[in-house]
Parts: structure tokens; sequence; C-alpha cells
């Protein structure tokens, strides 16, 4: 199931090209910035992405966790508590899986007025390969009570935020937590975890936007009621007021990303390109269902042509695409890429503004000057 016709009630905002907003940035939002940095654009050119270039995002502080004496407690309503070391737990199935994350304040800065959070333009995204245990293996070890709704995932991690304090939470219904493709992965790339990405164990939830993904789990309890941590009932939702009690943001909605081709201008960005043939790349996503379209614009999404899609490396990760661009016309060119999947989620021209600056896929757009 989609959200797209609700979302299209809450478009609103500047068109593709238009110039950004001119409310200043705060310092605030510099701190949160150079803290949770994005994934560089060109860097889409890589099928997995290297750990130091995949978008990182901490609320908190990054907590020192020893693996050595490390256990995760596995409690609430289950037939065994468990205390599981990580060599229990790297001793149990293993499984690989190419998964991309995104977080769901994608787009956020894009906003006008602009949500103060961490401003992401296009780069909270990256791609690695997961390697760990099925949370259903370690669920079933552990044996789900009868009655049980939800999953609770509590990170090493805690802060204050909106004047609460709190661990960093997340909740999965039992049924989404059973899925196969749920792991505990203790390696990133074929890599041991870095810190920043959750060392020495974290969950990754496949197609959901990546603030589910707790990082460094500490525990993970089952619970005969809904949790209602900050994290879980009041943040992620996508509220048009703030009396709104909005709706749960969950998966993934489509989104193209282009590799900015030729080359940059320090400090604008811009592109410049020769004139002549340009091949275009990039990648598209989305957590809903795969990919079946990408578009490419060259006037700034008035008129569309079908870009070649390939194949993923997974469900999950995301899939490549190229298109070949006559850049034959001198002067500035807005080009933008757009993504559909087969659920029939399209990506809007148009931002769909919302409180907390969440699930914002309008399309990109990248001005290039060729000649
Ligand atoms: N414990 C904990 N887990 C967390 C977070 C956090 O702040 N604390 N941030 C979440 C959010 S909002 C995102 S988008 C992803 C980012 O994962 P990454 O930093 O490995 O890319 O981690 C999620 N897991
Ligand atoms: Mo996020």
């Amino acid at each position: 199931m989609t959200r797209s016709i609700e979302r299209e009630d809450l478009t609103a905002g500047p068109p593709p090209g238009a110039p950004g907003s001119l409310e200043g940035v705060s310092l605030e939002e510099v701190q949160l910035a150079a803290r949770n940095h994005g994934m560089p654009l060109e860097a889409l050119r890589y099928d997995l992405t290297p750990p130091g270039l995949h978008y990182l995002l901490t609320h908190f502080d990054i907590p020192d966790v020893d693996a050595g004496s490390y256990r995760l407690e596995v409690r609430g309503n289950v037939e065994r508590t468990l205390a599981l070391s990580m060599e229990e737990i790297r001793a149990m199935d293993r499984v690989t899986l190419p998964v991309t994350l995104e977080c769901a304040g994608n787009g956020r800065a894009k906003l006008s007025p602009r949500p103060a959070s961490q401003p992401w333009l296009n780069e909270a995204v990256g791609t690695a390969e997961w390697t760990g245990t099925p949370l259903r293996a370690v669920l079933e070890q552990a044996g789900v009570g009868e009655g049980a709704v939800e999953v609770v995932f509590t990170g090493h991690d805690r802060g204050v935020q909106s004047e609460i304090e709190h661990d960093y939470e997340r909740s999965l219904s039992v049924d989404v937590a059973l899925r196969p493709e749920m792991l505990l992965a203790d390696e990133m790339n074929g890599r041991p975890l870095l810190p920043q990405h959750g060392f020495p164990l974290r969950l990754i939830v496949p197609g959901w936007y990546g603030m589910t993904s707790v990082k460094w789990l500490r525990s993970v309890t089952v619970q005969d009621e809904p949790f209602l941590g900050y994290q879980q009932a009041v943040a992620y939702h996508v509220r048009r007021t703030e009396d709104d009690p909005g709706t749960p943001v969950s998966r993934i909605f489509p989104r193209a990303l282009m590799i900015p081709p030729g080359i940059p201008e320090f400090f604008s960005r811009l592109r410049r390109v020769e004139p002549g043939r340009v091949v275009l790349r990039g990648r598209a996503w989305s957590g809903w269902a795969p990919i079946v379209r990408v578009e490419v614009s060259a006037d700034g999404g008035t008129t569309w042509a079908d870009a070649t899609v390939g194949e993923p490396l997974s469900r999950y990760a995301w899939a490549p695409w190229e298109f070949a661009w006559d850049a034959d016309v001198a002067g500035r060119h807005d080009l933008v890429p757009r993504a559909t999947d087969a659920a029939g989620n399209v990506q809007p021209v148009l931002p769909p503004w919302n409180v907390d600056g969440v699930t914002n896929n309008m399309v990109q757009v990248v001005a290039v000057l060729v000649g």
C-alpha cells in the first residue's frame, strides 16, 4: 500500500530550479551537518558505498561499546530471557544482504519554511553489504510469548530531544520483526561495524527509512502493548500542523539521484560540461516495491524521456540507471531524474511539506553549464 494520494495534499513550495529558501542557516544546523555527514553524490558510482563515504546520522553521542563484555539482552514477553555475547551471536545463522539506507530527513533542507533539524539536501543515503544473524533466529531462540504485539530495540545512546530525556529506541510490530530480511548486523562490507555505524551490533530493517535500524543495540524487548517512546510515537510522523497526530514514517518512498556530470564550481557546485554526448548515470530505490522506471528531464521538468534501469544487487539495494544526453545547446540546463516504483509511487516535482520535514522525495535538480 502507498500513501501517494495523501501526499498530494501535502505538496507545497517552490518549483525545481527556483532559488532556495533565503532564511539563514543556524549554527546549530551547521553543527548537526558537520557531525552527520552525507554521501558525496559522486559516490553514487559505487554499487556498495565505501564505509567512509556512507552517510551518517547519530542523534546523540557515539557510545563506546566494548565488544568483549557486550551482551544483547532479549527480554519481555519471551519464553526464555537471553543475554547473548558477540561470540554466541556470530555462531548463529549468518546472512549477507546489500541494503540501501536512507534517512527520513533526506530532502529536508529543500522545504520552505525549513524545519529546524539536520539540514539534508539529497545526500543522506548509502548502500552497504550487511552481514549478521537474522533477527528471527534470535526471537525464535527466545520464544515470542502469546499476546505479544511489538518488539522494541534499544540503543546504548541516550540524550534529550524536545526536552524529553530518553535512550534511542524504536519498535516494530511482531509481524514485521519476524520477516526474514530483518538483520542483527555486526559487519558492513565484510568488516566489523565502524563505531559510528553501530559497533558491535545494530539492527538493519531493509526497505524502511534509517531511523528504524537502531545502532549500538543494547536490548530487544517483546511487549504486549504498542511502544510509546519519543522516537516512535512523537518523532518520525508526517504531520501537517503541530497539533496533527500525523501518520508514522515507515518505508522509503522512491528517489532517483544522478552522479553530477562534468566538473563542479567550488562554491555553488554548478557543473561545467563540454558540449557533446554525456552519459548521465545514477541510482534509484524504493522501499515499497522495485523501481520500474527512471525518467530524465534536461529542461527542469518540462519534458521527460526514459532512462535505462539495471538490476539492483538485491531487492533492498538501489538500481543503477543511465541516460545518454546530447548536450548540444550552450548555456544553463537543469537536469532532473525521476523514479517510479512498481506500487505506482512517483517522485513529486514539488516538495511534500510537513512539520518534521520527513519523506521529502521531491526530484533532484542538477544545474549544468554547457560550453
Ligand atoms: N542507537 C541509534 N540508532 C540509530 C540512530 C541513533 O541516533 N541512535 N539514528 C538512526 C537514524 S535517524 C538513521 S538515518 C540511521 C543512520 O545509520 P548510519 O549512521 O549507519 O548511516 O541510524 C538510525 N539508528
Ligand atoms: Mo535518519
